[in-house]
């Protein structure tokens, strides 16, 4: 089994280097065969050279420059075409998603499709805010009883998966925007009757640089989404 991890950055200097070291010796620890797939959309704090000038000589960890496009989901979409495994992981790098559950989300893919770390089963959380911990646990209410979802984190973007579930799949239709392409990418999942499975996750406070998301506007832009899907004529399965 070779897992590939996808890696978006925009300007992740700060933490980057930290992360690639402690999943490749997560992965190493557990004999797998792997890939790290860094998908930077040209950061101007030169994330992607940093990379190169600390991961040359291993040949697993392959960073990927984009210049013509910037954005989360199509950065892992990126990642998840160039990858060559059979088990994906994908999480963000600036240490919100602890890497010491990635062989936890991989081991669980043997039984489930589908590993998701989520804040919202027992034993899950947040660091940061009590507002925004709750905002974002009303906000995940919302989807589940919009959608007719069981999955309680629908914005997590910490999980892994078979790679062979997107076969057939229309994948622009489901990663684009933000943190949005993991409502979309869930809700398909459910309506195909993948087996999913969510561990408990307490996401950590970003260990540095600057976040990239905007609370006001990524809470409209994923009320849309969720509605898009709600009323989609085809029940967004085709
Ligand atoms: N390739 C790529 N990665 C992105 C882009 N925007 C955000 N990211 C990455 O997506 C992940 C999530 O972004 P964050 O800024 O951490 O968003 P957040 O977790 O909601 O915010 P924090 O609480 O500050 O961590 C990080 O790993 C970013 O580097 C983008 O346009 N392109
Ligand atoms: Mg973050």
């Amino acid at each position: 089994m070779k897992i590939s991890v996808i890696l978006p950055t925009y300007n992740e200097s700060a933490s980057i280097c930290q992360l690639i070291a402690e999943i490749v010796k997560i992965l190493s620890k557990e004999s797998y065969e792997y890939e790290l797939i860094i998908v930077d959309d040209n950061s101007p704090d030169g994330t992607c050279q940093l990379i190169l000038d600390n991961f040359r000589d291993n040949p697993g960890v392959i960073p990927i420059l984009r210049t013509t496009n910037r954005g989360l989901a199509s950065a892992i979409l990126h990642g998840i075409r160039a990858s060559s495994g059979d088990t994906v992981v994908v999480m963000d790098t600036d240490f919100n998603h602890p890497p010491d559950l990635i062989p936890l989300l991989i081991k669980i893919t043997d039984y489930f499709e589908i590993a998701v770390g989520s804040r919202y089963v027992i034993g899950g959380g947040m660091e940061t805010s009590r507002m925004r911990y709750l905002g974002s646990k009303i906000f995940n209410k919302f989807i589940r009883y919009s959608l007719g979802v069981k999955t309680t984190d629908n914005l997590s973007g910490f999980f892994a998966f078979k790679k062979s579930i997107l076969d057939g799949l229309n994948l622009e239709k489901i990663f684009y925007g933000y943190g949005d392409y993991f409502i979309r990418f869930l809700y398909i999942m459910q309506k195909k009757k993948r087996f999913i499975h969510e561990i408990p996750v307490v996401y950590k406070d970003r260990i540095g640089g600057l976040s990239k998301t905007d609370l006001k506007k990524e809470l409209l832009l994923y009320t849309i989404s969720v509605l898009k899907i709600r009323f989609s004529k085809s029940g967004f399965t085709d």
